[in-house]
């Protein structure tokens, strides 16, 4: 695989300008890298990709075998997008998680910028973050507009590069301090410099995210939109971009679909005291998981 990562970089600025909707999927080493890069679907005539990877901190920490709280650290995380970025050319999008203290956020976002990710998004929580699904099951406190902007300013301050993309993500529908403060936190996050807005939600159905994406759209027509469909999954892609979403990220389904199957197969064994039936109900073949990683990149 050849791919300069100064061309990685930009590509998703350059999607967003010329498509206006990107489907982004979650990404958590080498091999689900591949099948973002590579699974297609004909539908209907048409060919259907992901465009872009998220490297979500909830599947890279679970694949880790690490809760979603911050504890798997910066290195650690560029290691995981290193092996992406090894075998993919697709632009990525990182989950920033808080972000941390602005003072060393700053040097991260140099660091994200000279591997070649595009992109970093990061919520405006403060304190031990636990995943934004849990809602206020958890205890989360959100920042507050100042600091959080302060934040996000200092990240747009340091970039060099300018197609590099700071999203500012908003934790109120989640944390349930309503729509007027999502809207509030949003315009504030835009003034103070960020690319684009990421709304959350935990609610089943998408109304409180689609009331979200009308007004913002209303006021900054031009500032990009991501969504997380997650929860209320059973919305379409369609009804999310007539709503004005430009990215939509399906966030952890690769983990959720692979460890079910793995506990399956691992259980199987155990209750067969054999690999016969697990291989044949659960595996894909020896041929298959042989020839599925090509053993040169050299050309033929
Ligand atoms: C993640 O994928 O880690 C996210 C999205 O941050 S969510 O899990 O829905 O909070
Ligand atoms: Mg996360």
């Amino acid at each position: 695989m050849s791919f300069k990562n100064e061309l990685r970089l930009p590509s998703l600025k350059r999607m967003l300008q010329n498509n206006g909707f990107i489907r982004v999927m979650e990404a958590h080493n080498g091999l689900t890298g591949i099948i973002v890069e590579t699974v297609n679907a004909e539908c209907k005539g048409e060919k259907r990709a992901f465009d872009a990877m998220w490297v979500s901190s909830l599947c890279d920490s679970t694949a880790k075998g690490k809760p979603d709280i911050e504890l798997v650290d910066f290195s650690s995380r560029c290691k995981t997008l290193e092996e992406i970025m090894e075998v993919t050319t697709k632009p990525i999008i990182l989950d920033g998680d808080t972000g941390g203290k602005t003072e060393h956020l700053v040097f991260n976002i140099r660091t994200l910028e000279r591997m070649g990710i595009s992109a970093i998004i990061i919520e405006d929580k403060i304190g031990l973050k636990k995943n934004s699904l849990f809602g206020t099951d958890a205890q989360q406190q959100q920042d507050t507009i100042e600091e959080f902007s302060y934040k996000i300013s200092s990240c747009k301050s340091v970039q060099r590069n300018p197609d590099f993309m700071v999203f500012a993500r908003i934790e109120s529908l989640i944390l349930k301090a309503g729509l007027e403060d999502a809207l509030k936190r949003a315009y504030a996050y835009v003034d103070a410099g960020a690319d684009g807005i990421m709304i959350h939600s935990k609610e089943k159905t998408p109304d409180e995210v689609i009331s979200f994406l009308k007004q913002f759209k209303t006021k900054c027509p031009n500032v990009p939109t991501v969504v997380v469909p997650t929860s209320y999954s059973s919305v379409t892609e369609d009804q999310l971009q007539n709503a004005g979403a430009n990215i939509v990220i399906y966030a952890n389904h690769f983990i959720r679909s692979a460890y079910p199957a793995m506990v399956n197969t691992a259980k199987s064994i155990l209750t067969n005291q054999r690999a016969e039936e697990a291989s044949r109900d659960y595996c894909m073949s020896i041929k298959e998981i042989l020839t599925l990683i090509p053993d040169s990149i050299l050309p033929h």
